[in-house]
């Protein structure tokens, strides 16, 4: 009878299902979707294999993904010197869908929605992008390294926009206050500064702190800032293409070359998974958050969840904390008191 009461009420609980929004912002060309694709190409390597969850595409974001996947592997062992992007540009708003689940047909499950818009959308439609900020429980913002590091950053407002960043943030600051939200910075293109030393010594993290500085205050406001993980996450997501120097083109503008570490280098990114987890630990630890302190108590007695909570204490512990790995703020929503 008991028994009985107990499941009614947890089924109840698990009838609102448990949706994590995670949308991709930059202007064009930074690497909002490269970012996505090689967290994709990571999916299944994130999850131990002593844990039974696994991170299931649908059918349509599979195959979308898969393709971007092979594009972004062919132009890369094609390519010698790159100039221009290696992937095209998107063409409109994107969805990407996805679950954490024991298999297809589990009854647990988060369900997990990675949102990609085209950066000319940042001049065009702002308020549809607004929307989505709103929206996002996770905001992933890829950053162009050497844009933000060379010259001393002359083509950072150009080419990652912090400031234009900075108006559309603070225009919707009150919504900031409604939910948890995890904030990562992602700077990508960075295979150049992550090279021998450089790896301890690169000026990534204090230029991303003074360069987004008003975005970064802004997050830290005495309403914002228990609400708000800011994390920064240095990636390469082609790993093996190396920026080289700019040159300028006819008119004088800027052109950033790439170049190959060695003849015949392939596709083969670092640190991909890192944005991952932590998007994981962030969805997982926001799951239980949702789901109220009754359910975790009485999840606790029957012993369900018990994979999710696995997997969040082994995410929360692995995930990487270094020169180029920092959690800026927000530690506690990354790591839950699950006892
Ligand atoms: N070397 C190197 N190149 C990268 C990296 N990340 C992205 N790129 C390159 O940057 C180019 C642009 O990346 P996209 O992911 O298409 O950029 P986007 O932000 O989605 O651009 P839009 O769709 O136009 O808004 C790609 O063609 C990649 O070749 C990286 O970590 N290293
Ligand atoms: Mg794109």
């Amino acid at each position: 009878m008991l028994r009985r009461l107990l499941d009614f009420l947890l089924n109840r609980g698990d009838e609102k299902e448990i949706t994590i929004n995670i949308l991709m912002v930059g202007a064009s060309g930074v690497g909002k979707t490269s970012t996505l694709t090689a967290m994709y190409d990571r999916f299944n390597k994130v999850i131990d294999k002593n844990i039974e969850l696994q991170l299931i595409p649908d059918d349509e974001t599979s195959t979308k993904l898969n393709k971007k996947l092979a594009e972004l592997k062919k132009q890369v062992a094609t390519q010698f010197i790159r100039t221009r992007p290696t992937l095209s540009g998107t063409k409109s708003f994107e969805e990407f869908r996805f679950i954490i689940a024991k298999d297809e047909d589990s009854h647990q499950k988060i369900n997990l929605v990675f949102k990609d818009f085209p950066g000319g959308y940042l001049q065009t439609e702002r308020k549809k992008i607004k929307e989505w900020i709103k929206e996002a429980d996770v905001i992933v913002i890829p950053i162009d390294t050497p844009a933000l590091i060379e010259e001393g950053s002359i083509y950072n407002e150009d080419i990652n926009g912090p400031e234009q960043l900075y108006d559309i943030f603070k225009s919707i600051k009150g919504s900031f206050e409604l939910k948890n939200r995890l904030i990562l910075f992602v700077p990508l293109k960075s295979e150049k500064y992550l090279d021998g030393n450089l790896y301890y010594t690169n000026p990534i993290r204090d230029l991303v702190e003074q360069e987004y500085s008003n975005l970064i205050e802004l997050f830290q406001s005495e309403n914002l800032r228990d609400r708000i993980a800011l994390v920064m996450t240095a990636v390469q997501t082609i790993g093996d293409i190396k920026f080289s120097m700019i040159e300028r083109d006819e008119h004088g503008r800027p052109m950033f070359i790439y170049k190959k570490k060695k003849f015949g280098a392939k596709y083969s990114p670092k640190d991909t998974e890192q944005p991952l987890k932590y998007i994981l630990t962030f969805a997982i630890s926001e799951a239980f958050n949702r789901k109220g302190n009754i359910n975790r108590k009485l999840n606790r007695i029957f012993k369900l969840d018990r994979e999710f909570i696995k997997a969040l204490r082994e995410f929360s512990k692995d995930y990487k904390q270094d020169h180029n790995f920092v959690i800026l703020q927000g530690e506690g929503l990354l790591k839950p008191d699950l006892d």
